[in-house]
């Protein structure tokens, strides 16, 4: 790269993602609960990169000045020529540094890029593209700032690793200008992996068929997808999020990813395993209290047999499985009625779509019960009070109890028969709470419509479409997201495109059982570690090797069986889904991106890891960060990983490295029935 000698032992590293301190989906999660271990490993010399919003960055980010002297005159400089910029702590556990920049500043200079990226890179861009502008902009600004940055600071090496294609296209213009860092790559999905598959497409079977650019033409991503495979191919070390992401990648991409860097999170540990139990139990009766309004007039099942099963994600129909889910329901409630189940299930929704509000319905609903609610209190303190009355008027002899009338006045009566009678409803209650902006054409609406879910007192199976995000101010379901995961019985996510899944780990890190699939990273993650996953609360369909009619009646077996279990059996159900969190816990994850950080050393310093032994004697690095450890969990799940394996496979990387001096990612192929899971394959056929 360059003559310059720099310190590859500390080195700095600059994280930049599109979603730092700008929360739109699952990438925030990966980069805000990956601070902690990252700041434990890099303290000050970490620094995030992103872009400026003016909705969120005021209320997570605290200016500062940079203490590098380096970053401040750099900034200084940008800022002279007018790049607007925010630096300082982004206010989340572990407090990092942050540096903001603001797209809009330079948009004076779009056209000049745009031409600037044709020439470079062949990368054509269309004029009315804003997600492409930004990209553009965003990148070309970073790429500025790490090229200024390292022209001044000489001694220590920097890895800057880059989020998914929107933060991706610094990569090429700095491999372009022979700036001196060393980059990772982390895709979280492809574009046209994500695209294909919410069409009607064999994705799976396929893969290595599709003609890319054509099929990223006909989409009108072309240009997208380029700066997508340009971000790929010029990392020094390109990662993904799962195998089956790898996989997809490999083909889509046309780069076999160096390795896998499994998302985490961050894992609260209680003092007393009984603590997460008494959540589940506090937030479901905020559920019940939802429930009791949204179903008034309507309440004719008894909520101590009423489990809540609840779906929850980015709108995509298809690729999150909803689709699937709603199928499955219907035949739930089949089973249930004709077994004649005493329970209930509730299936929550949770998905934002385009609204014009809370309905009218809904609204009514929960001031009714309120109403309701508000009453009984004012009679119940006037009985207490007649109660008290009436016993101390007795002078301490046995007289007569009060009798109903006495207590209940005339008045009471009345006003507690108006708020019963406002209980009254002609129709059934809603399926959904909130107006849709396209109701006709909504698909889950749609098959909703379909298979007849529409709430009637026969039914066993309620539905309940809420198409905006939790939050506790909602006059509806006033819960927070987690609040309202803890309240639940069962997640339910059969994903048909889901490189990893949060939504299913989240659930299991809260000890809540869940259902996802072997299309998904975390469901392929899950299986790869637990001999049985669905024994420890952990359910997969099988979405890879049979129909969608049989993985439809996979599902819905699991969703029977779960309703079918004692209480007694839920709870210790639930014990064993939140002993499994150790797995998906950073502090145990971490370490896969300190190796894929190392190999991006490695390649781009080769030299500076030779050790004392002289040539060919490399050197061994400290991740200072403890390895995936079973000890810490319970002895029922099977480990499948031996020996000090990590649960990414830049772990196998990073061992067959040392061994051949440089590797790159065992390139995992789709298997074929004849295949044997020991031979390696990421996929295991069942
Ligand atoms: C928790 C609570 C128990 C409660 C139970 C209900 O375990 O600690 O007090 O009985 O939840 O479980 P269920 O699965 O019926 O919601
Ligand atoms: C992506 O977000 P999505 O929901 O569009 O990235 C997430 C974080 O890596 C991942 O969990 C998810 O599967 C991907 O699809």
């Amino acid at each position: 790269m360059s003559d310059v000698k720099r310190d590859v032992r500390n080195s700095i590293l600059f994280e930049c993602a599109w979603e730092v301190a700008n929360k739109v989906g699952g990438i925030y999660t990966v980069i805000k609960t990956k601070v902690p271990v990252t700041v434990s490993e890099y303290g000050d010399r970490y620094c995030l990169i992103g872009p400026l919003s003016y909705k969120t960055a005021p209320m997570e980010v605290e200016a500062q000045e940079p203490s590098d002297p380096h970053i401040a005159s750099t900034l200084e400089s940008m800022r002279s020529a007018g790049v607007k910029v925010l630096y300082g702590r982004w206010l989340i556990e572990g407090a990092p540094h942050v540096l903001l920049f603001d797209t809009g500043s330079q948009y004076s200079r779009l056209d000049e890029w745009k031409g600037d990226l044709w020439n470079l890179a062949g990368i054509p861009t269309p004029p009315n593209d804003h997600e492409t502008n930004e990209t553009i902009v965003f990148g070309y600004i970073v790429a500025w700032f790490l090229g200024e940055y390292v022209a001044r600071q000489l001694d220590t090496a920097v890895v800057a690793h880059f989020h998914e294609w929107q933060a991706g296209l610094a990569i090429p213009l700095c491999r372009k200008r022979h700036v001196d860092i060393t980059t990772v790559f982390t895709t979280h999905a492809t574009l046209l992996g994500r695209y294909l598959c919410a069409g009607s497409v064999d994705f799976y079977n396929n893969l290595q068929y599709f003609d890319v650019d054509h099929e990223a033409g006909k989409r009108g991503i072309y240009h997208r997808y380029c700066i997508e495979r340009s971000a790929t191919h010029c990392a020094d070390v390109f990662t993904t999020v799962s195998h089956i992401t790898a996989y997809e990648s490999e083909h889509l991409l046309k780069r076999k990813p160096d390795g896998v860097l499994p998302n985490g999170l961050n894992v609260v540990k209680f003092q007393a395993m009984h603590e997460f139990q008494n959540l589940h139990a506090t937030a479901k009766a905020k559920i019940h209290d939802f429930v009791r309004g949204h179903f008034y007039g309507h309440s004719d099942f008894n909520l101590d047999d009423t489990l809540y099963m609840f779906t929850a994600g980015r709108y995509e129909y298809r690729n999150k499985g909803v689709d699937m889910f709603i199928e499955a329901l219907a035949r739930l409630n089949y089973r249930l009625q004709k077994s004649g189940s005493k329970t209930t299930v509730i299936a929550f929704i949770i998905m934002p779509a385009s609204t014009h509000s809370y309905t009218i319905d809904a609204l009514k609903g929960q001031a009714v019960t309120k109403q309701l609610r508000d009453t009984v209190t004012e009679i119940q303190n006037r009985i207490g009070a007649r109660l008290f009355e009436h016993a101390i008027r007795s002078n301490g002899e046995h007289g007569t109890l009060p009798t109903p009338d006495d207590l209940l006045s005339e008045e009471d009566k009345v006003l507690l028969k108006r708020r019963i009678f406002a209980l009254k409803r002609n129709a059934l209650p809603p399926v959904t709470t909130h107006n849709m902006a396209d109701d006709v054409a909504d698909p889950i609406l749609n098959q909703i419509r379909r298979v007849e879910l529409f709430n009637s007192g026969s039914d066993r199976v309620k539905v309940i479409f809420h198409p905006d995000f939790l939050n506790s101010n909602n006059p509806i379901l006033g819960l927070d997201y987690e609040e309202f995961v803890r309240g639940c019985h069962l997640g339910v996510f059969p994903s048909y495109y889901e490189p990893w899944g949060y939504t299913p780990a989240e659930c299991t890190v809260m000890g809540i059982p869940s259902v996802t699939t072997n299309l998904s990273g975390f469901g392929c993650f899950m299986q790869d570690l637990i001999e049985r996953p669905q024994d420890e609360g952990c359910y997969i369909v099988d979405r890879r090797s049979q129909s969608v009619e049989d993985s439809v009646s996979q599902l819905t077996d699991h969703m029977f069986a779960f309703a079918q279990k004692t209480r007694r059996q839920r709870i210790n159900q639930r014990n064993r889904v939140e002993r499994l969190s150790p797995l998906l816990d950073w502090k145990n994850l971490g370490i896969e991106y300190s190796k894929a950080r190392q190999l991006a050393l490695r390649r781009a310093y080769p030299d500076a890891f030779y050790g004392v032994g002289g040539e060919g004697e490399e050197e061994e690095f400290d991740f200072g960060m403890e390895r995936m450890m079973p000890n810490s969990v319970p002895a029922s799940p099977r480990f499948r990983m031996s020996g000090i394996a990590t649960p990414g496979d830049i772990g196998t990387l990073t061992e067959e490295m040392q061994a051949l001096g440089t590797s790159d990612y065992r390139g995992h192929q789709w298997p074929t029935q004849a295949d044997d899971e020991d031979e390696g394959y990421p996929f295991p056929l069942v």
